[in-house]
């Protein structure tokens, strides 16, 4: 494949998932075909290992310039407001969250573009749907603007492939854990501050109740994830809405007490608020079978490995 055959844009590019996506797209592709972008103007930093623009995807009209002008081949269209900060402000979340992927989707078919890559997500799922080992037909039932923005956003990827044949592919993401950027505004971010506290105050004042369990991931399992399911043919895939996806469930008790046998000391206060709720609505694990049979998904990170490599790595950069 030529080196334009291979280009890739990626919106969101400054996000939690965006970061560490992008490096690992460069790694595999070439730093000149991925091209980063987001909506905030380009930094030093963003342009080190390759091209950023700024982009902002509501602009449909840029996208579409943008596109062509790259002679972009595959998006991995990742901005989004995350569920904490949609609930603030639900419409300007609906209207990024939602408006956002029909354009992408629609420039991915004015131009022919050839896989789109969209992050869906388990608040797709809500108080009806399974608690434990929510099974990938489970009813939807989000609680949370992002949810509802994930639910209908997974209809119209669907919706793209079947109409109008856009080889669309999507995850739903549990909370994801990684050292190398900070999430913003979700529910699930408590497992990435908790490490941040263990190693600069040695405590934490957790906003959720100490038995509350969620399906998680690592970073590395997730970039995987992710490039296994662009990369598969598209022969193997009976699901366009989008594909569950687990790795490892835990409450905060246990991760505080996996994150106690490196550190000791550590301590744990409890004080939930809002975001409380939004956790109670979605399952605490995932039935992940149909991506396993089609893709070959396999976790590899357990609790006790991903604490150990997160704590290696902060306190490498925490006492550098
Ligand atoms: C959030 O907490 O909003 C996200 C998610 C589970 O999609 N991490």
């Amino acid at each position: 494949m030529s080196d334009v055959a291979n280009r890739i844009l990626v919106t969101g590019a400054c996000g939690q998932l965006g970061a560490e996506l992008v490096a690992a797209l460069r790694e595999k592709h070439g730093w000149k075909n991925v091209i980063a972008s987001d909506i905030y103007p380009s930094t030093d930093l963003m342009q080190k290992d390759g091209i950023y623009i700024k982009l902002d995807v509501l602009n449909k009209k840029k996208l579409s310039y943008t596109m062509s002008h790259l002679g972009i081949k595959q998006v991995y269209h990742l901005a989004a407001v995350l569920s904490a900060k949609g609930e603030q402000n639900p419409l300007p979340a609906w209207e990024l969250n939602m408006q956002g992927l029909v354009n992408v989707l629609d420039v991915a078919r004015e131009k022919k573009i050839k896989r789109v890559f969209w992050p869906s997500s388990i608040a797709v799922f809500g108080p009806q749907s399974f608690r434990a080992a929510c099974t990938q037909n489970a009813v939807l039932d989000p609680m949370t603007m992002y949810g509802i923005s994930k639910m209908a956003g997974e209809y119209w990827c669907r919706y793209y492939y079947e109409r109008f044949g856009v080889d669309v592919r999507s995850i739903r993401y549990p909370g994801l854990i990684s050292h190398a950027a900070n999430p913003g505004g979700g529910t699930t971010d408590y497992a990435v501050d908790i490490f941040h506290a263990a190693v600069e105050s040695g405590q934490y004042e957790c906003y959720l109740k100490e038995n509350t369990g969620l399906p998680m991931m690592y970073m590395p399992d997730a970039i995987r994830a992710t490039m296994e399911l662009m990369e598969i043919s598209a022969d193997n895939l009976t699901i366009r809405t989008s594909y569950n996806l687990a790795a490892i469930n835990f409450t905060p008790k246990e991760l505080a007490a996996e994150i106690g046998k490196h550190i000791p000391s550590f301590k744990v206060l409890y004080t939930p608020d809002g975001r409380q709720d939004i956790a109670d609505s979605w399952p605490s694990s995932i039935d992940d079978r149909f991506a396993r049979h089609e893709w070959g998904w396999r976790p590899k990170f357990k609790l006790g490995d991903m604490v150990s490599d997160m704590l290696c790595h902060l306190r490498k950069e925490v006492y550098a």
